[in-house]
């Protein structure tokens, strides 16, 4: 008899992916980007995004592979996404349908030193995180949670990239961790990046962290029991990590959610309205419609509306 080797590893990957997975491509301001397969050889795979290993979680806040859900290193015939303007949306796709809609969505950036990040450990780099997005709304027990929202916008999530983020080399890291069980589970996986633009606004040595390192395994945020008997009222949760980059908060006493204008930019359009807009437009589901930056089209086909996910990014829902 004979088998094909494919379908032998996807025979041995099928206990795994079922409740697990992660990010398996990209879509760059309407170029979409394949993923890395884990369970395929590393043998010829060319992608603009890091190897990694499995689709299983990664327990340990501290654990080495927490950066990038590898070892650190780029892949063979890593790829590198050239060219992208700083306000540009990005948009990962989990594998569908996303199954853990309890917890955050959280997206890091870290810029490369030197002239490419290709070779370059993401253990050594130095992160800063440039979207979140916690409990939404309701209780911690039952509430809405970014990673339910991930769940509803087509198991994807959309970071853009602020505008004031400095031209260079980046790894973009998207992130969901899933609270249903503890330990948290951490589902990180990155890609490689040039930011184009005149962005000055370098991250503060307070928004700026180690994976590992960024977190803790006694943060609030990861040790919280969303079925205990306080989680049926509390209405507030802790986003781990450092302060949000662009934000003025030191990150250690507050868990409000402030959106905070840039204070040392240059070169910052006009903010556009990016208030919920009703009015029948030309804009698809889940494609953008405000935001700071943005200049297009702001009415959603009927009947989904625009929302503010950030001060960057409005998207129709
Ligand atoms: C939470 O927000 C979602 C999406 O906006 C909405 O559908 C849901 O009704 C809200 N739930 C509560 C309890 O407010
Ligand atoms: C939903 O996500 C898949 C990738 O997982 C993508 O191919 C498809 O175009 C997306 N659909 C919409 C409506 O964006
Ligand atoms: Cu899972």
């Amino acid at each position: 008899m004979v088998f094909k080797l494919s379908a032998l590893i996807s025979l041995a990957a099928l206990p795994k992916v079922l409740a697990h997975g992660g990010v398996l491509s990209y879509n760059i301001g309407g170029t979409i980007y394949q993923g890395w397969s884990p369970y395929n050889t590393p043998t010829g795979q060319t992608t603009i995004q890091r190897p990694w290993s499995t689709y299983n979680p990664i327990l340990d806040a501290t654990d080495p592979t927490i950066a990038c859900n590898d070892d650190g290193t780029s892949g063979a015939l890593q790829l590198t996404a050239s060219a992208i303007p700083a306000g540009t949306p990005i948009t990962a796709y989990w594998n569908q349908v996303w199954p853990h809609p309890y917890g955050p969505m959280l997206t890091y950036l870290a810029q490369c030193p030197g002239s490419t990040c290709t070779g370059v450990s993401a253990k050594t780099l130095k992160w800063f995180k440039i979207d979140q997005s916690g409990l939404i709304n309701g209780t911690v027990f039952n509430g809405y949670w970014g990673s339910g929202k991930m769940i509803a916008q087509n198991s994807s999530w959309t970071t853009t990239i602020p505008a004031t983020v400095p031209p260079g080399n980046y790894l973009i890291r998207f992130e969901t961790i899933a609270l249903h069980s503890l330990p948290a589970q951490f589902y990180p996986e990155c890609a490689q990046i040039v930011i184009s633009g005149s962005g000055t606004l370098a991250p503060t040595a307070a928004q700026l962290v180690t994976f590992p390192g960024g977190y803790s395994n006694s943060d609030p945020g990861l040790t919280i029991d969303i079925y205990s008997n306080q989680a049926q009222t509390e209405t507030t949760y802790p986003i781990p990590g450092p302060p949000l980059y662009g934000s003025t908060s030191t990150g250690s006493s507050s868990v409000t959610k402030t959106t905070t204008t840039p204070t040392t930019t240059v070169s910052t359009p006009p903010p556009t309205s990016s208030v919920p807009v009703s009015t029948p437009g030309t804009v698809a589901q889940y494609g953008q419609c405000g935001g700071q930056g943005y200049t297009g089209a702001t009415g959603c086909i009927s009947p989904y509306k625009c929302t503010v996910l950030n001060a960057y990014y409005s998207q129709c829902l």
